[in-house]
């Protein structure tokens, strides 16, 4: 069995999957883009990250890819044991990758001081929600599920790559980041900024 995620070590969405693959304990080879993306356009005919090479089989996307691997490695499963909370994890994963994201690349694109308070503004509606969401809780539906992974993997981003701090109001916000980070023995937020 030979997989090979093509990655940059940046992108949310891959460290997205990597987590998958480590949480379920699938050996993966890694292969970044970043000096060169013609192999990835080659194998895939696209050029977005991640792609998961699996056995000669192309799957694009970190939701396909993350639903493709639960069903070949059925242990750990990323997605809650009742039926209708998996609708809702996998809206939660939609939205963490659509809306979420978009909210935070906002705010990483803001060129000037306006611009830059009306994207915290709109992310500030999210963290609200996000905290509510973590208060006296480690997981959305009582493990560790695709929900709070992409979640976290989006949040994780601010910190390592757009260099940004939520504000300490959001404690329980706060407080889950600190736990994820611990619970996926993920390098110190600040460590991996630079
Ligand atoms: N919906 C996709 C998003 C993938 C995506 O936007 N990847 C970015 C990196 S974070 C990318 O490869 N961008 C390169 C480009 O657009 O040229 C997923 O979940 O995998």
């Amino acid at each position: 069995m030979a997989i090979t995620l093509y990655q940059s070590a940046t992108s949310m969405f891959c460290e997205k999957v990597r987590i998958v693959m480590r949480m379920k304990n699938v050996p993966f080879e890694i292969f970044d883009v970043r000096p060169n993306r013609q192999p990835l356009i080659d194998f895939s005919g696209q050029r977005k990250v991640p792609v998961m090479d699996y056995n000669g089989k192309c799957i694009i996307d970190s939701t396909f890819i993350s639903a493709f691997l639960e069903e070949q490695y059925p242990q750990n499963s990323i997605y809650p044991d009742k039926p209708s909370d998996k609708g809702l994890a996998l809206m939660l994963e939609d939205w963490a990758d659509e809306v979420l994201n978009l909210a935070i690349r906002t705010l990483r694109r803001a060129e000037t001081p306006e611009a830059k308070k009306e994207a915290e503004a709109g992310l500030g509606i999210h963290f609200r929600t996000l905290d509510q969401f973590f208060t006296g809780k480690e997981f959305i539906f009582g493990r560790m599920t695709i929900a709070d992974i992409a979640i976290f993997t989006q949040l994780h981003y601010l910190y390592t790559a757009a260099n940004y701090e939520i504000p300490a109001t959001h404690k329980a916000l706060h407080a889950w980041i600190d736990f994820m980070r611990r619970y996926l023995k993920l390098e110190s937020l600040k460590a991996s900024a630079t």
